[in-house]
């Protein structure tokens, strides 16, 4: 047990140097949470074979919708990642006998289907108003959540912002280490309190957040599932100190998802939204992966949208999530 905390904290020390090095790469053009159709593209290449020009390539050419054409479609929809409800939705309105679409508009129908199921999963725009602005992220071990909060700090410090991060993952001492030199590169400001627990820390950080005027409060928080009844305890406290000291200023409460998990991802979904009053999902890592059909699966399922993607491991390598833009990468 020791043996596995000590290789994945030198893995935390071998990440920091990594970053150290990497970070320093920023290319202008790709700064901001924006990014071009183009780099889209070539982030979700793998995703748009998976999901789109594996089903199109084996369906098309088919002459109707049989029963083994449906049962194709369902199973190849499955393999990539959209869940096994929405695809069984899916394909029973091509079953349906007021179905009329042929297995040759199969790829119009799907862009369709995608766009109305991302639609429905609510805004994907990220809650930021005047004042003091609380994010509060959460997520699995390794799923990218103090990766997340480096890369926001830098771009609201690139905005002007002034930045507090909390260090409230207090179960792993190389996991505060990891985030303070992530946040001296951001130009952020840091909390942490050794040897006390996470809601306490939080409630110092959003003392120090109200009474010196600060715009964002980025809390990093622990990433330990095994054990359901302590994070839910955890994070309990942590939800009800910021309620209490600063409900108004609750603006986020994000999930961040691995995109490489695939349906895993979404048991994760579904627990921690019980848990912390999400209100969206970051798709880490979707860079290469082909499993980024995930969106559409939590969209449905869980009913989060997806506010911001993870691009690679770079400080600006995060985007704002856009599935006008993800539907267009996907299929055009
Ligand atoms: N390629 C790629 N790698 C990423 C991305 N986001 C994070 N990573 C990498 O994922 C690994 C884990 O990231 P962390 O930020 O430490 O994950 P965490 O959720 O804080 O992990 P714990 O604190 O152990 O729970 C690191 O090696 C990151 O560089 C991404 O968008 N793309
Ligand atoms: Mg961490």
């Amino acid at each position: 047990m020791f043996e596995f905390f000590k290789k994945k904290d030198k893995r935390n020390t071998e990440q920091n140097n990594e970053i150290k090095e990497t970070d320093d790469k920023c290319d202008n053009e790709n700064s901001g949470f924006s990014f071009s159709l183009d780099k889209l593209k070539q982030t979700v290449a793998n995703t748009a074979k998976n999901l789109v020009q594996s089903i199109t390539g084996a369906i098309e050419t088919k002459e109707e919708f049989d029963e083994f054409a449906l049962d194709d479609t369902e199973e190849l929809l499955i393999k990539a990642d959209v869940g096994v409800n929405t695809a069984a939705e899916i394909t029973d309105k091509l079953r349906s006998k007021h179905s009329k679409i042929k297995p040759s508009q199969i790829r119009e129908f799907m862009k369709n289907e995608f766009n109305k199921i991302l639609e429905s999963a609510g805004s994907e725009k990220i809650n930021i108003k005047e004042g003091l602005n609380i994010f509060l992220i959460t997520g699995v071990n390794g799923a990218g959540k103090t990766t997340l909060i480096a890369k926001l700090a830098y771009q609201y410090k690139q905005q002007g912002k002034k930045v507090l991060v909390a260090a409230a993952d207090t179960f792993r001492a190389a996991a505060e280490e990891q985030l303070n030199i992530w946040s001296e590169r951001a130009g952020a400001d840091i909390i942490r309190k050794d040897g006390t627990d996470a809601a306490a820390v939080v409630y110092d950080a959003i003392k120090k957040a109200q009474s010196e005027n600060y715009d964002i409060l980025l809390i990093d928080t622990a990433g330990r599932l095994q054990n359901k009844h302590n994070l839910m305890e955890e994070l309990g406290k942590i939800t009800g100190v910021i309620k209490k000291l600063a409900a108004d200023s609750f603006s986020e409460s994000l999930l961040v998802i691995d995109a490489n998990t695939g349906q895993n991802g979404l048991q994760q979904a579904k627990v921690f939204k019980e848990i912390s009053n999400l209100t969206g999902i970051v798709l880490t890592k979707l860079d290469g992966s082909a499993k980024g059909g995930i969106i559409i699966a939590i969209a449905k399922e869980i009913n989060l949208p997806v506010k911001l993607i993870g691009v690679g491991e770079k400080i600006t390598d995060l985007k704002y999530f856009n599935s006008q833009d993800f539907i267009r990468a996907l299929f055009e």
